[in-house]
């Protein structure tokens, strides 16, 4: 018999430097789900100078959110071209009218939280290091560059990004306590948020894994050195 398979679609949440994007990128390898990040998506606007990407800058480069109509009319739309297939959305919703709009046009069915301590988020995103056109993400400690300052896949520079200053950082947390931990109630009372804690991305991953693999079926399993 043919086995019927249904899309899946799922939200990653969790602090900034939580790791979201780490996971997400491991998920994708393993999973058939497609990755749409908010940030990701943002940066290319404003690298390709939208209207959009105008409008959002002057919030992301100072830790604030970005207004919500302008987020949920730009995701949505996004989500329109995912109709038929799982995604993986990371870094939407980040308030509870986000969530809400969301769960009116296209609800998630599962809803993954990276529960990792704030002291160690600050470290994490001050050595950070990005492909911009890609999203690709290395860190000076965890998952060095094969050369410094260049992307091992394009060949092209990284950059850091302009949010990832220590005062921006801090802004960015408080964002997030105030306007996006209010969304982890919201799922938790919808009862679809599945949450994983620990404080690295590597001791996280197996769990995420075998969570998302009684979910979906995998295409494989990509074991990842503890370090
Ligand atoms: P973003 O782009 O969504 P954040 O702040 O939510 O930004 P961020 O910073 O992208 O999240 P992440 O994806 O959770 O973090 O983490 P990551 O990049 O995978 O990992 C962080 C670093 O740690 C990397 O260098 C990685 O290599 C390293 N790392 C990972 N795991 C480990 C580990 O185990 N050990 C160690 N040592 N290192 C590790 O949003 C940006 C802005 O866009 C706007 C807002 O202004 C926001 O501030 N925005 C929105 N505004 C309104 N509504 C929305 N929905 C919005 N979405 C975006
Ligand atoms: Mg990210």
């Amino acid at each position: 018999p043919t086995m019927i398979s249904k899309t899946l679609r799922t939200i990653i949440m969790g602090p900034p430097g939580s790791g979201k994007g780490t996971i997400s990128s491991r998920i994708v390898k393993d999973f058939r789900l497609k990755h749409l990040s908010s940030g990701d998506l943002l940066r290319s606007q404003i690298h390709n100078k939208s209207k959009e990407g105008l409008q959002a800058k002057k919030y992301i480069d100072s830790g604030q959110l970005v207004p919500d109509n302008v987020m949920v009319q730009l995701i949505l739309n996004e989500l329109q071209k995912l109709k038929h297939d799982s995604w993986l959305l990371d870094g939407f919703p980040r308030t509870v009218p986000q969530a809400e709009a969301l769960h009116t046009k296209e609800p998630a069915d599962v809803v993954i939280n990276l529960n990792v301590p704030f002291e160690i988020i600050m470290s994490r995103l001050t050595s950070r290091w990005t492909h911009a056109p890609s999203g690709r993400i290395y860190n000076t400690d965890f998952n060095p560059p094969k050369v410094q300052g260049i992307d091992d896949v394009t060949g092209e520079e990284l950059i850091q990004r302009e949010d990832d200053k220590p005062e921006t950082v801090k802004k960015r947390l408080e964002t997030y306590q105030a306007h996006t931990e209010p969304v982890l109630n919201y799922y938790r009372n919808l009862g679809i948020l599945e949450e994983f804690t620990g404080k690295y991305s590597n001791e996280i991953w197996p769990k995420v894994h075998k969570f998302l693999s009684t979910k979906t079926e995998p295409l494989q399993y990509t074991v990842y050195k503890f370090c």
